[in-house]
């Protein structure tokens, strides 16, 4: 039985010191996937788990399992992802990680003789902002098979190629994607949303996640004089992007829970006289049915086949992420539930709106997550923040969790 819990200072203080990798001016943190700021983040982590003794494996696609030898080989894994988004927070994937050491910590200093073998991961590339598709590590994990494309993938911004970059930082491990197998799996991760800071809740005993789906849209017209192209005249790709962009909105307002974003936009030749030939836009789309999100992104591509502001114009869907809804495990589920009251803590049900390393682990290994609040619901923003008390008290539901999996 565990006598007491986390050491929440020195839970904090490894934050603090993690978060100095990739700081940003005024806060925040940028530390793409397979950059030299993620490459830091990776060799402090390594540096903890020597001073507890981990033994650390390092898979084909970078990710990383730092293990702690049970009496039998089963594996029971914690963690989740060190990569940030270019204008991340402090504890978007760090927390995972970062508490689930703290947990393997706490059990040793307590000389808790686990019989599982406990493993702490970091998964690669979990945003999927420099690399798609995201949640890239724990894909090759669940679905070994996809290994090869992942390893060819080629970032937007500088062109870099995946299997070079985890060369590059000394992260290109031989251990075969999917060798380590999770008897369960549970990641530790901010709300990032607003729901129990609204309902003012410690814990959230996240059941599912929602459908994600990626498309890289190019719209190509004709570059034309902005003084003397009359209106009517004109094959303006920006204008068709603002009217798609238009639709989505009323599309969500329609449709209950769906959520779509044009996140990223390229115009060419992006100049003030002169109209625009060709877009390049990104849109994320979410719900957490399936067959929803399947019918909105067909009419968003319908939308471009009929609406007279694409008259004249081409459009290229690429399809970058296609990420089903799916149900965390009943048994992780209840494990939580039981943590949780046992600790006092108030907690509620909730599907997660972001995509995580657990959403693709479930395919393979029982998983489950534990959602602490976020300050005004936000995140991938460098004021994204979670108190002391909140992580602590996450902390302690995946401290509880694990001894509690452990036993079973
Ligand atoms: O996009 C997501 O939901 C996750 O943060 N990668
Ligand atoms: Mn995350
Ligand atoms: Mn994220």
């Amino acid at each position: 039985m565990i006598l007491s819990g986390i050491n929440s200072n020195r839970l904090t203080q490894r934050l603090k010191e993690l978060n100095k990798i990739g700081r940003l001016e005024g806060g925040g943190v940028s530390r793409p996937s397979l950059s030299n700021e993620d490459k830091k983040a990776r060799d402090l982590l390594m540096q903890w788990t020597k001073e507890l003794d981990l033994t650390v494996q390092v898979d084909q696609i970078g990710n990383m399992f730092c293990q702690w030898k049970g009496k039998t080989d089963k594996i029971i894994g914690v963690g989740s992802h060190l990569d940030t988004v270019p204008t991340g927070g402090d504890y978007d994937g760090a927390l995972g990680v970062v508490a689930g050491l703290e947990v393997i910590q706490t059990l040793k200093e307590q000389h808790y003789q686990p019989n599982h073998t406990m493993v702490l991961a970091n998964f690669t590339n979990e945003e999927g902002t420099r690399f798609t598709p995201d949640m890239m590590g724990s894909l090759a994990s669940a679905r070994p098979e996809t290994l090869p494309e992942l390893l060819k993938a080629i970032s937007a911004d500088d062109h870099k190629i995946v299997s070079e970059e985890l060369n590059r930082i000394g992260y290109a491990g031989n251990v075969p994607c999917g060798s380590i197998n999770f008897e369960r799996f549970i990641e530790l991760h901010i709300e990032q949303g607003p729901i129990l800071e609204n309902e003012n809740i410690d814990i959230g005993i996240v059941e599912g996640v929602q459908a994600i789906q990626w498309r890289r849209l190019t719209i190509v017209g004709k570059s034309s004089h902005a003084g003397t192209t009359p209106i009517a005249l004109r094959k303006d790709s920006f204008y068709a992007m603002s009217c798609l962009t238009n639709y989505a909105r009323k599309l969500c307002e329609s449709q209950n829970g769906l959520l779509i974003t044009i996140g990223s936009i390229e115009i060419h030749p992006n100049v003030i006289n002169v109209v625009p030939k060709k877009v390049i836009a990104t849109i994320d789309l979410r719900h957490p049915d399936n067959s929803v999100a399947y019918q909105a992104m067909e009419s968003l591509e319908t939308f471009a086949k009929q609406d007279k502001s694409f008259n004249g114009l081409t459009s290229q869907w690429e399809s970058l992420v296609d990420i089903k809804s799916i149900k965390f495990d009943q048994q992780v589920i209840s494990s939580i539930k039981k943590s949780c009251d046992s600790l006092g803590y108030s907690n509620r049900p909730m599907i997660s709106g972001a995509g995580h390393d657990a959403q693709l682990l479930s395919s393979r290994y029982a998983s489950g997550m534990i959602f602490i609040p976020s300050r005004n619901g936000v995140s991938h923003a460098v004021d994204e923040f979670s108190s002391e008390t909140q992580i602590e008290k996450g902390a302690n539901v995946l401290l509880n969790t694990v001894v509690e999996l452990d036993g079973e």
